[in-house]
């Protein structure tokens, strides 16, 4: 596969040369989803958390039309505060590169690219998914999952999703969806959902061995680790529904579509809970990061061992 159109950080490279393990991050959580300066502090934090685990972190985005795998700490300061960045899916990449755009990649967008120079492990927020305000949209995320080998740690879906109907399109598209150390289905800000889980592994080495036999059928779809939110941050979901329907019923009024719609609604959520809803999800993506870099871990010594 061409890569003109890819930067690989020099850190990065060398970590996949020498089967270090390597932990994708997404930058849409950047540009659309956390305002300044939280979401600065977030994309450091995340990459901190990662290198402590032991894994290099790669964090992906578009700057100036080329697709970037591993950031500095400047361009990562800068594109926190850019004001007109692209949020950049499957369909976007390239006019993100004829327009020499910069922009955050969203799950699928991040899937794409590290797919393409082999980075296993992607850890996120929330997956997009099937959104109850209009019948048709149906986020690439879950197209992208369907079709990328790839292990990705998140919360569940973002719960301002119709879930039931994004777990049954993922079961549909044959994608497994692991609960890490749960029974049920992580809702994002919640942990008290009553969705179930494909299966429930509860260890990073139980969920590389999955993956493993997964992949190993020829199956090319990705592998789905779903982490609840950390106990200390969660929030009952009888709390967060009517604020979630209210978030969706101004949504519909105000007619916010397509690629707006996710961030609206993750910024009222976040006004009309106070910003208790912003640091539940703060605390879920920290908690992702470190999860996905224990697994990447794992995988990373069990290739070495498969070499010797
Ligand atoms: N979860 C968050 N904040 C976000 C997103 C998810 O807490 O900003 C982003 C992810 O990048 C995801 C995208 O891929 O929203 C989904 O957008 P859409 O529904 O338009 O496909
Ligand atoms: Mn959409």
């Amino acid at each position: 596969m061409s890569l003109t159109h890819s930067q690989i950080s020099t850190d990065i490279q060398r970590a996949l040369n020498s089967n270090q393990p390597i932990v994708a991050l997404e930058s849409t959580v950047i540009t659309h989803g956390l305002p300044h300066p939280q979401n600065l502090q977030l994309a450091r934090d995340m990459e901190a958390t990662i290198r402590h685990e032991g894994a290099t972190p790669a964090t992906i985005a578009l700057l100036d039309g080329k697709i970037r795998i591993g950031l500095t700490d400047e361009e990562l300061a800068q594109l926190s505060q850019a004001s007109s960045t692209l949020k950049v899916s499957h369909r976007d990449f390239a006019t993100a590169i004829v327009k020499k755009a910069s922009g955050g990649t969203t799950v699928a967008g991040t899937m794409f690219a590290a797919n393409q120079v082999g980075i296993k492990v992607f850890a996120t927020g929330g997956i997009g998914g099937v959104h109850k305000e209009s019948s048709f949209d149906i986020s690439t995320d879950l197209k992208a999952l369907s079709d990328t080998p790839m292990i990705v740690v998140c919360a569940g879906a973002k719960a301002i999703l119709d879930l039931p109907a994004t777990l049954e399109y993922l079961e549909t598209m044959g994608v497994p969806v692991v609960g890490y150390q749960t029974d049920s289905f992580p809702e994002f800000y919640s942990r008290d959902g009553n969705l179930k889980v494909s299966v429930r592994l509860d260890s990073p080495q139980e969920i590389v061995d999955f993956a493993n036999a997964h992949w190993s059928l020829g199956m090319r779809s990705a592998v789905l680790v779903t982490n609840p939110v950390p106990e200390t941050e969660a929030i009952p979901k009888s709390e967060m529904e009517p604020v979630i329907a209210k978030a969706s019923a101004e949504a519909m009024q105000n007619q916010i579509h397509g690629q707006a719609l996710t961030p609206f609604l993750l910024k009222r959520i976040s006004e009309l809970t106070a910003e208790k809803s912003m640091h539940a999800n703060l605390a879920l993506l920290l908690n992702n990061a470190k999860v996905a870099a224990q697994i990447s871990k794992a995988m990373s010594i069990n290739q070495k061992r498969r070499n010797i």
